[in-house]
């Protein structure tokens, strides 16, 4: 019997839709997904899975009373711990401090040195006050350190974070964090309270510690002649920096004689990992020394080399027409100026920063998961750029 038209072409589109769902099932292959974990991808092994224990001797450890906070000849070198900070971040304050505190300094008593673009309430003094044994001192940023310098045009201010913050550039409109950006950069070892000091352990708010540290940090930095130290290595948003590697490349070329000849160069300019980033960035992979933990030595902050530098970039305007943060300007100038020996990845101690982690694998850690770099979402692990530096440098 013959079927009537209109069936006819139903069953000619059905089939017709038919073969063609067949012939997509079978030869097009999705595209595999980007791997959220370039961590696992691309190095062998994370050193962080690896027992750890404490660097080399010679270690300056407790005995009797010689880091008591009242003992006048105690062991304590010339160094103390630092914080940046608002009065309404007096909670998170407190409890990094009683994770530091807890974890290694109600052993040592470094002081403590608070400081802040406006005055420190009482309220501020007398909890923070409580929360040590240790000395602490509060003070007051210098107006002339903190100001927008006056060479900064600020229609062109406007503007420039104006486009910034289209591309999503994290408080790129806001103007005292390119303020606090500038003065961790180029100026805050300036500061009078910090004259006396030669190593200081910058501290933020809302960090958390997790691992006991049985040995003097500052000592160890001077007995091993380190000049830097880091827990954590990022990749930066090269939007924030388009032009801070060209600035670099004009002051190398001015300079030459200030490259060091056991520079980590080829960490700076890496384009094998991540050469979006390279190339967004003109020629800076970007990775850095996540700087909301360094404990560090100011000599080299002070020394000839860093100010010239600091001051051509500061002249430039990148800290407020781009948002060039202080880790990218520190990392680039240690991995230029400095022996990159003299870096140190504190494997050992346990360290959050909301969203990342070093979390070692030691009997001596609470709180973390041993090697788990992000509790966020999962891409977060390809911002980890830890893998450059041990490819390069190592992880000594
Ligand atoms: N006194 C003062 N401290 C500031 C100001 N802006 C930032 N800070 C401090 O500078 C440090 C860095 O600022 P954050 O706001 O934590 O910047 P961040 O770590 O890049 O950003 P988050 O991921 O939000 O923590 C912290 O110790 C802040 O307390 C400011 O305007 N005044
Ligand atoms: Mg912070």
């Amino acid at each position: 019997m013959a079927m009537p038209k209109s069936m006819r072409l139903l069953a000619v589109v059905t089939l017709g839709i038919f073969f063609w769902l067949l012939y997509q099932i079978f030869t097009v292959t999705p595209p595999p997904p980007e791997s959220p974990s370039l961590k696992i991808d691309k190095w062998t092994k994370d050193p962080n899975l690896d027992p750890t224990g404490e660097p080399p001797e010679p270690l300056h450890r407790v005995v009797g009373n010689n880091y008591a906070p009242d003992n006048p000849q105690s062991n304590r070198i010339n160094a103390t711990l630092l914080s940046l900070v608002r009065n309404e971040e007096l909670n998170d304050m407190l409890q990094s401090m009683r994770d530091l505190e807890r974890t290694w300094n109600h052993k040592f008593n470094y002081p403590w040195t608070f400081l802040n673009d406006v005055p420190f309430t009482e309220e501020f003094k007398t909890k923070i006050r409580a929360a040590t044994k240790a000395e602490v001192r509060f003070d007051v940023v210098p107006k002339a350190h903190w100001d927008v310098p006056s060479w900064i045009n600020n229609d062109l201010y406007l503007e420039s974070t104006a486009l910034l913050k289209e591309q999503e550039v994290q408080y790129s409109d806001k103007i005292s964090y390119h303020q606090m950006c500038r003065w961790n950069s180029g100026l805050f070892y300036h500061h009078p309270a910090l004259a006396n000091y030669r190593y200081y352990w910058r501290v933020e708010p809302k960090v958390h510690f997790f691992c006991a540290v049985d040995y003097d940090v500052f000592r160890y930095m001077q007995d091993h002649n380190k000049t830097y130290g880091f827990t954590i290595n990022l990749y930066d948003s090269p939007q924030s920096i388009t032009t801070l590697w060209p600035e670099t490349m004009k002051f190398l070329g001015d300079h030459p004689e200030y490259l060091h000849k056991n520079n980590a160069f080829d960490w700076l300019r890496d384009a094998t990992r991540r050469p979006d980033h390279n190339m967004k960035a003109n020629g800076y992979s970007t990775c850095h020394f996540w700087s909301n933990f360094e404990i560090a030595d100011m000599e080299f902050w002070r020394s000839r080399p860093y100010e010239e530098y600091f001051k051509h970039l500061d002249r430039a305007g990148g800290f407020f027409y781009e948002r060039w943060g202080d880790a990218p300007v520190h990392s680039i100038a240690l991995g230029l100026f400095e022996d990159k020996e003299r870096i140190h990845w504190f494997r050992d101690i346990g360290y959050q920063h909301i969203p990342f982690f070093n979390c070692p694998n030691s009997p001596k850690c609470k709180g973390c998961v041993t090697g788990r770099f992000t509790d966020g979402e999962a891409w977060l692990n390809r911002e980890d750029c830890r893998p450059n530096w041990f490819k390069f440098v190592g992880t000594g």
